[in-house]
C-alpha cells in the first residue's frame, strides 16, 4: 500500500500551544520507518503550509483564529482531495481543526467517484460546535459540524463540494459534549458510541455494526483519531484531556479491526501535542495505532515500556 504522510502543523484552533509540532514528533517516532517494516510504499510528502490570513471578524467574539483556519480549511481540503487519488494519506496534525479540511477533501473525492464517505470519529468530543455556538471559541470544537453541511459556515469557512451525511458518522469514545453540541446532535443522524455503551457492549460489536454498513454500501472510510480519544494516563500528550477514555487494548482492537476491513482509506492523527508529552509515549503510541491500521500483528508488536 502506498502510504502518503502529510504534516499539517497547524495549532490556531487550539488555545493550548504545542500541536504544530505534531509532525515532527511523529517523525521522530518512527512513523515513516514503522510503515515501511510492515512492507508498504511510505512517502512522506513534507507539511504543508499556509501564507499569512487575513482577519475575519465574527459576531462570536470568543472565536480565535477565524482567518488563518479558514485559509487552512481551503488549502487542505485541497489537498486532501489531491492526495486521495491513490494509496492512503495520513494526515499528521496539528489540531483537530485540520479535519474540517481533510474530510472536505476526501468528500469530493469520494462524490467524483460516485461512492458515499464515511468518517469514523474517535475523540472524547463530538466536535459539533457552530461558529455561532462555540464557547471557547476554539475551532478545533466545529470540525464535524462544518463538513456535514451544518448552518453557519458560509462566507467563513469554503463552501463545500460534498457535505458528508450524518448518517454516515460514527462517533466512538466520547464524553464531553456541551449543551449546544447536544442539541445540534439531535438535529443529526450522526451515531454517537458514548463510554458507557463501549463499557457495556464492548468497541468490537459497535465498530462491526458500523463496518458493516460502510461496507455495504461499498464507501470510502476515512478515520479520524484525536489523541484524546484515549485514556489520559497511555496518552497524556493532548491539551484537552477527558478521564474515562478507551483502553491500550481497546484502541488497537479498534485499530485492528480496520485492517481486517480493508475499507479505510484515509487517516488523521490529531491533536498530538508534544510539549505535554512523557518521553515521546504518546508519539510512540500514535505509531503502533497507525502500524496496527496498516496491518501489525498483536503478537509482532515491539515490546515497547511506554
Ligand atoms: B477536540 C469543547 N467542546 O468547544 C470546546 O479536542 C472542547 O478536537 C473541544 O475534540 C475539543 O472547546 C476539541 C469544550
Ligand atoms: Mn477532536
Ligand atoms: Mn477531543
Ligand atoms: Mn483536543
Amino acid at each position: 500500500m502506498i502510504c502518503k504522510l502529510i504534516g499539517i502543523p497547524l495549532q490556531d484552533g487550539a488555545s493550548q500551544l504545542g500541536c504544530q509540532m505534531g509532525p515532527s514528533a511523529l517523525r521522530v517516532a518512527g512513523l515513516a520507518g514503522t510503515l515501511e517494516s510492515l512492507g508498504h510504499d511510505v512517502r512522506d510528502l513534507g507539511n504543508v503550509s499556509v501564507g499569512a490570513a487575513m482577519v475575519m471578524p465574527h459576531a462570536n467574539q470568543a472565536i480565535r483564529n477565524l482567518g488563518p483556519v479558514a485559509a487552512w480549511t481551503e488549502l487542505l481540503a485541497e489537498v486532501a482531495y489531491r492526495e486521495s487519488d491513490e494509496g492512503m494519506p495520513i494526515f499528521m496534525g496539528g489540531d483537530h481543526a485540520l479535519s474540517a479540511g481533510t474530510v472536505a477533501g476526501v468528500s469530493r473525492r469520494a462524490a467524483e467517484e460516485g461512492k458515499p464517505l464515511f468518517v469514523l470519529w474517535l475523540d472524547a468530543h463530538t466536535d459539533l460546535h457552530s461558529l455561532q455556538s462555540t464557547q471557547s471559541g476554539n475551532l478545533h470544537g466545529v470540525p464535524v459540524a462544518y463538513f456535514t453541511g451544518r448552518p453557519g459556515f458560509e462566507g467563513y469557512f469554503p463552501p463545500l463540494a460534498a457535505p458528508v451525511d450524518g448518517a454516515n458518522v460514527c462517533m466512538i469514545g466520547i464524553r464531553s459534549v456541551d449543551p449546544a453540541e447536544r442539541a445540534a446532535l439531535e438535529e443529526t443522524q450522526i451515531t454517537v458510541h458514548d463510554m458507557r455503551t463501549i463499557d457495556e457492549h464492548g468497541v468490537a460489536a459497535l465498530l462491526r455494526d458500523f463496518l458493516e454498513r460502510v461496507s455495504a454500501a461499498g464507501g470510502r472510510l476515512h478515520v479520524s483519531l484525536d489523541v484524546d480519544f484515549l485514556e489520559p494516563t497511555v496518552a497524556p500528550a493532548v491539551g484537552t484531556t477527558v478521564p474515562g477514555g478507551a483502553t491500550f487494548r481497546e484502541a488497537h482492537l479498534v485499530m485492528e479491526m480496520l485492517h481486517d476491513s480493508g475499507l479505510v482509506t484515509s487517516l488523521d492523527l490529531v491533536e498530538l501535542n508534544p510539549f505535554l508529552d512523557e518521553r515521546g509515549r504518546t508519539a510512540l503510541l500514535l505509531v503502533d495505532l497507525t502500524a496496527s491500521l496498516l496491518g501489525r500483528k498483536v503478537l509482532d508488536r515491539p515490546t515497547r515500556s511506554y
